[in-house]
């Protein structure tokens, strides 16, 4: 079932932003930091915004119905993570028809371009494009890897994957992708899927690509109960840059992150003032993010906010 938190009930004029969002739910400690993120913020302006929050426990008819209460409820503007590309096209019209922008957050929606304000997030295509360089850079330019998908339909995933084998086509032909399955961005699923690859290929696996560091955690405890060494035996390439992971790093047991950045909460709500304002805002809000290696995990560990 859906839960919704509001911070101001009530509903009257008061001159406060009113702010709705539609969370994922929470698969993963990159999806965790962004909640906190953005209910931080929101919690440090009480005074100035009316926020509620609906966490859809990963299913998209529960985001849809939280966008149709936040257009009865008449906010100002709706934010929304939305776990599958597509299928929005309908509730995003009635928003519109509401006069209520909506601003995509850290996924991507496949609908025309009128139909959003803005999208606020990082590009996959690259993330999946650096992964694939990283992985050349661990394993040389042959051999076979396996790859763990993230949710089925996400753009984070869809892309991560493209980016990352459009790469491997074009500029390392001899690195064969023998193996490709989800494991819908989380730890116990990314676990579940890396056991049955080790069960099929064993030690032939010399790498594998994780769409995030959550299935990736879940695959280093396989890899260990199959009595081989993550991080040396089967060098490991993920996406976000969550502290467990530079644990790992630190510990020898992953090789290289990509980052991606959940700090998304102030942009957000500044990019909402901007438009209850009727300010124009950029279509694509992209994140800045870093590649980050074993070699200097023990350092940059320190400074890791996530
Ligand atoms: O990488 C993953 C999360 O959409 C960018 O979703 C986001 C992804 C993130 O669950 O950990």
């Amino acid at each position: 079932t859906e839960s919704t938190s509001d911070t101001n009930a009530g509903g009257e004029d008061d001159g406060k932003l009113k702010v709705g969002f539609a969370q994922i739910g929470q698969e993963s400690g990159w999806r965790d930091a962004e909640t906190a993120s953005i209910q931080f913020y929101a919690g440090q302006n009480l005074d100035t915004i009316d926020f509620k929050f609906a966490d859809a426990q990963q299913k998209q008819e529960n985001q849809i119905k939280a966008i149709k209460s936040f257009i009865d409820m008449g906010v100002d503007v709706i934010g929304l993570a939305p776990v599958v590309e597509t299928g929005w096209d309908a509730v995003f019209t009635e928003a519109k028809d509401a006069g209520i922008p909506i601003i995509l957050v850290d996924r991507m929606a496949d609908v025309p371009e009128d139909l959003y304000a803005t999208f606020i997030g990082s590009d996959f295509i690259e993330e999946g494009k650096n992964a694939a360089d990283e992985m050349a850079k661990l394993i040389g330019n042959s051999g076979k890897i396996v790859q763990l998908e993230g949710t089925v339909g996400a753009s984070s995933a869809n892309d991560r994957k493209k980016g990352f084998e459009d790469q491997m086509a074009a500029e390392y032909p001899d690195i064969e992708i023998i193996a490709s399955q989800t494991g819908d961005f989380t730890r116990a699923k990314g676990k579940e899927v890396m056991e049955s690859f080790l069960k099929t290929y064993g030690s032939e696996i010399k790498g594998v690509y994780a769409h995030n560091d959550d299935m990736m955690l879940g695959a280093i405890e396989a890899i260990k109960e199959a009595g081989l060494k993550p991080g040396e035996d089967i060098k490991t390439v993920s996406c976000d840059g969550v502290k467990a992971i530079f644990e790992a790093m630190v510990a020898g047991e992953a090789n290289v992150t990509v980052e991606c950045n959940p700090l998304l909460g102030p942009v957000f709500f500044e990019t909402a003032q901007k438009l209850a304002n009727g300010e124009t805002v950029e279509k694509w809000i992209k994140s800045e993010e870093g590649i980050f290696r074993q070699e200097t995990a023990a350092e940059d560990i320190k400074t890791r906010v996530y």
